[in-house]
């Protein structure tokens, strides 16, 4: 065998191998326990990064683990295809956003197939295919047909030079990307899915949900929202005839404690009131201008102006000033409140600012909390803390009992009840974009909104447009546009809007299972691999993407598509992929280096703490350790160091170096390591190999060191194992076997049996490597003299009668202190004990032949000896 590892010849050898044997292909076979591994499918963008690598070795150690496991195993991969950077592809390069889609896919899977994850292509999916949006759009014609896709108005962001609309990620600064002119809301007509139907269950079902991280499940929890409260009315006179302003609240408790009421700038009555005010017009169209994201809306300055109406409080008879202001929401509730001053925080501020005035209505049970109406106090929204006063006939009353009583007295009034609200809304889905899946509907002057038949789909996304960034594209051809009404056969358009790109990313798991199906959606494959056993990705996507799946998964299992309720059973989110900053100040402004351009330098623990660039060998500052990105040029390209070390010096690191939950910090020199040791156990192998085959393992002929190392090998291989299938600690299980190999160079026995042992040593640690690094043990096993294919082999088997401890070492003291070690059989009697620590040569030194006073023994730990 070569004493040289050549991570290039060996790593081409074991991918064409496996491509051969189709070791990775999966077949359904209802005899065997499936496992379906999933990782998320990459955006196309070009290449792959660091972080894509660390997501999909995670995923690909799992699938081949649980394949040594003896479960059927699926692990497929795919493209998210459509999407933005496409078009702005098209737009910089003059390139079509289909070549440039399909080129990167080309090069991207290139680049996966060198890092040798097991996937079983014949799966493959590329969403921008036609073979599979056509099932996108099939499903959405039966979510129209049974009301869960609708259409209504909402706001986009609009670039009135560029007459086109803006994703958020294209408003900068509140202007467009393009052209920096300001950029305002626009109101338009765009299609819903109501995922707000299925709010209670994918709120519900999230305790169902042990194998996801706790974190993810609250995020989902606080997205959806649920909040209990009352709905209820102001009655007020509006020209002579009587109106009621609704509005939502989870404090009814706090009613008697109204002093002015709130509404959003998109009110009805505010549009009302607005009319014969000019300024209030004004204010109303500033309110439009500012953008639409919530989170906005929180940090935005509280601001408002009168509407001159006022309406009367419905238990006390008073009359109470409405006003309009830019914190109420529209879509919320009722798009109304109630204004509490004296208890709610925004209410506070709105009527500091504005002078209005501010009613205690809640005094603190006990304790030392007290009420002021000058300085905002947080114990207001804990609602275990107050009792109500200034509130007549509640007075006394806690927030329970105050918020039955007074949902009670609305109710009886015919003005109120009980609700419970979400947060949720309904998903958009329109995007006014050319790059994705039309969406399959025709509007006809006569028939209005018709579904195009089943037997015209797919909706094709037509190739030849013109992408110039102003308007959309698809709007402007006239051959996708102008199509014979399905009904009437009179003259009618197309919809030109297309799908949000997270409409296919919500069902490509299933689709994996079905994938080459022309003729149906899913098949009863999808039964047979659903749910998903493990899926693996970013935690940037713990709340939209895993909700909009989860929500799709439930529309699939209603139209009876799919069995289960929820499409992932355990969800591991990697941590970030992060690495050092290095960047000169110029201008005032920071200019970044990549780390590959600099020498760097580090101290004993690894920290970096100079730098200087290569170029011109002047220091650059080291900045704090980011997410790798573009903004701070930090990004490592895996492709070179695949290049450099070979795959599995990439892989081996990236799994070492961090659990998979943690941010993994970027180490040069950690990189270098994990090239050593394999290269290490590649000279160990090759050394013991070239000494020639030893003889069989006789397990009664072993010496103590000889069964020492056997108990270590079989301790080690029973921990990776735990590490890999239970505790998903890659980083501790590659320690463990990295300090077997340790014991496996110091163990310098060349008798038959030592030899024997070893080889028994290498071919588990080859064995219990090949889910990580899974080139270097396919050659490795054929050197230590097997033909079988590593990536198909079971997972060994603990030999329990080698974890069997037959001898101790116990520390010898001598008055005390530390003074020798000795070696005694398990059920060595004491007296055996005490005589074999007295014979040690070290004790013997120390005890200079005086006769022992006293001696302890310590079972299993210690001797020490008094004299
Ligand atoms: C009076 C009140 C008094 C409120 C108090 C809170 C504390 P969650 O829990 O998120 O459902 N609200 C209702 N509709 C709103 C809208 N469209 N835009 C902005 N705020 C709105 O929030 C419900 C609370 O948010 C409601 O309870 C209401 O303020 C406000 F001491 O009513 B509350
Ligand atoms: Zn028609």
């Amino acid at each position: 065998m070569d004493e040289h590892y050549q991570p290039s010849v060996i790593e081409a050898e074991a991918q064409r191998l496996w491509e051969e044997q189709g070791v990775f292909r999966a077949c359904e076979d209802p005899s065997r326990e499936k496992y379906y591994c999933l990782s998320m499918f990459p955006y196309p963008s070009g290449r792959l990064h660091m972080g894509h690598v660390r997501n999909y070795t995670i995923g690909d150690v799992l699938a081949r683990f649980q394949r040594m496991q003896g479960k059927n195993v699926l692990q497929p991969m795919g493209w998210d295809a459509f999407g933005l950077p496409a078009e702005n592809a098209a737009l910089q390069k003059g390139v079509h956003p289909a070549d440039w889609t399909y080129d990167n896919i080309a090069y991207m899977k290139d680049q996966l197939k060198r890092l040798g994850f097991g996937y079983d292509w014949e799966r493959e999916i590329a969403t921008c295919d036609p073979a599979y949006y056509r099932w996108e759009q099939w499903f959405f014609l039966r979510l129209l047909e049974k009301g869960l896709a609708y259409r209504k108005t909402a706001p986009v962001n609009w670039c009135p030079h560029d007459q086109t609309v803006l994703a958020n990620e294209q408003v900068v600064d509140g202007c467009c990307w393009r052209c920096d002119t300001k950029v305002v809301r626009k109101e338009i007509s765009q299609w819903f899915l109501r995922i707000t139907a299925y709010a209670d269950e994918l709120l519900a079902e999230l305790d169902q949900l042990p194998g996801w991280p706790e974190q993810v499940r609250t995020m989902q929890a606080n997205w959806i929202g649920k909040s209990h409260g009352v709905r209820f009315a102001f009655p007020y006179e509006l020209d002579g005839k009587q109106e009621l302003l609704w509005v939502y609240t989870t404090r009814a408790d706090t009613l008697m404690g109204v002093t002015f009421c709130v509404v959003a700038p998109e009110h009805p009555l505010a549009a009302h009131a607005a009319r014969n005010n000019p300024e209030l017009a004004a204010f109303i169209r500033e309110c439009e201008q500012s953008g639409t994201a919530e989170a906005d809306l929180a940090t935005l300055e509280k601001k408002g102006m009168p509407t001159g109406i006022s309406v009367t409080h419905p238990l006390t008879g008073e009359q109470v000033p409405v006003w309009v202001g830019n914190y109420v929401l529209m879509g919320y509730g009722e798009g109304a409140v109630m204004a509490v001053p004296a208890h709610d925080e925004r209410d506070f501020h709105f009527a500091h600012k504005y002078g209005l005035p501010i009613k205690q209505v809640i005094a603190p049970r006990a304790g030392d909390w007290t009420f002021s109406d000058q300085t905002w106090q947080d114990w207001y929204a804990d609602k275990t803390i107050g009792v109500c006063v200034n509130s007549g006939k509640y007075d006394g009353l806690s927030y329970e009992a105050a918020v039955d009583a007074i949902a009670a007295d609305l109710s009886a009034k015919g003005l109120g009840e009980k609700q419970v609200q979400f947060r949720l809304r309904d998903w958009g889905i329109s995007r006014q974009r050319y790059w994705g899946a039309p969406i399959p509907v025709i509007y006809c002057p006569d028939c209005g909104t018709v579904p195009v038949p089943d037997h015209q789909l797919p909706v094709v996304l037509p190739r030849e447009v013109e992408i110039t960034g102003t308007g959309s594209p698809l709007a402007r051809l006239d051959s996708f546009v102008q199509v014979d009404c399905p009904k009437c056969g009179g003259k009618a358009r197309r919809e030109t809007d297309t799908f949000d790109t997270f409409m296919e990313s919500s069902w490509y798991f299933a689709r994996y299972a079905s994938a080459d199906n022309a003729t149906a959606m899913l098949d009863q494959r999808a039964r047979y691999w659903l749910p998903v056993d493990q899926y693996i990705g970013g935690i940037e996507h713990a709340i939209l993407h895993l909700l909009y799946a989860r929500f799709y998964h439930k529309l699939l299992r209603d139209a009876g598509l799919v069995h289960c309720d929820e499409p992932f059973a355990n969800l591991l989110t990697q941590g970030m992929v992060v690495a050092p900053t290095f960047y000169r100040e110029e201008h005032g402004k920071k200019v970044y280096f990549n780390p590959a351009e600099v020498d760097a330098r580090s101290d004993d623990k690894g920290r970096v703490v100079g730098a200087v660039l290569k170029a011109d060998g002047a220091p650059v500052r080291v900045g704090g350790s980011e997410k790798m990105s573009k903004s701070k040029n930090n990004g490592v390209d895996p492709e070179q160091l695949v290049e450099r070390y070979g795959a599995d010096t990439v892989r081996l690191f990236t799994m070492f170096a961090a659990p998979p939950e943690q941010s993994l910090e970027w180490s040069d020199a950690g990189v270098e390591g994990a090239f050593r040791f394999l290269r290490r156990l590649w000279r160990q192998v090759a050394a013991h190999v070239n000494d020639g085959p030893p003889p069989p393992l006789d397990k009664e002929k072993l010496d103590g060191a000889q069964k020492a190392l056997r108990r270590q090998v079989h301790e080690t291989l029973r921990k990776v194992g735990d590490d890999l299938g239970r505790r998903f600690t890659f980083n501790t299980a590659i320690a463990a076997t990295m300090e077997l190999l340790n014991a496996v160079q110091r163990f310098e026995d060349a008798s038959p049996q030592g030899r024997a042992v070893r080889q028994e040593a290498l071919e588990l640690i080859t064995l219990m490597l090949a889910p990580i690094v899974p080139h270097i043990c396919e050659r490795l096993w054929r050197e230590l003299g097997h033909a079988e294919t590593v990536a198909t082999l079971p997972w060994p088997q603990v030999d329990p009668s080698a974890l069997v401890q037959d001898t101790l070492e116990l520390v010898v003291q001598v008055n005390g202190k530390l003074r020798g070690k000795i070696t005694v059989p398990v059920d060595a009697a004491q007296e055996a004990i005490q005589a074999a620590a007295l014979n040690d040569e070290n004790v013997r030194r120390f005890t200079q032949g005086k006769a022992p006073r006293k001696i302890v023994v310590v079972p299993k730990r210690l001797v020490n000896i008094v004299v």
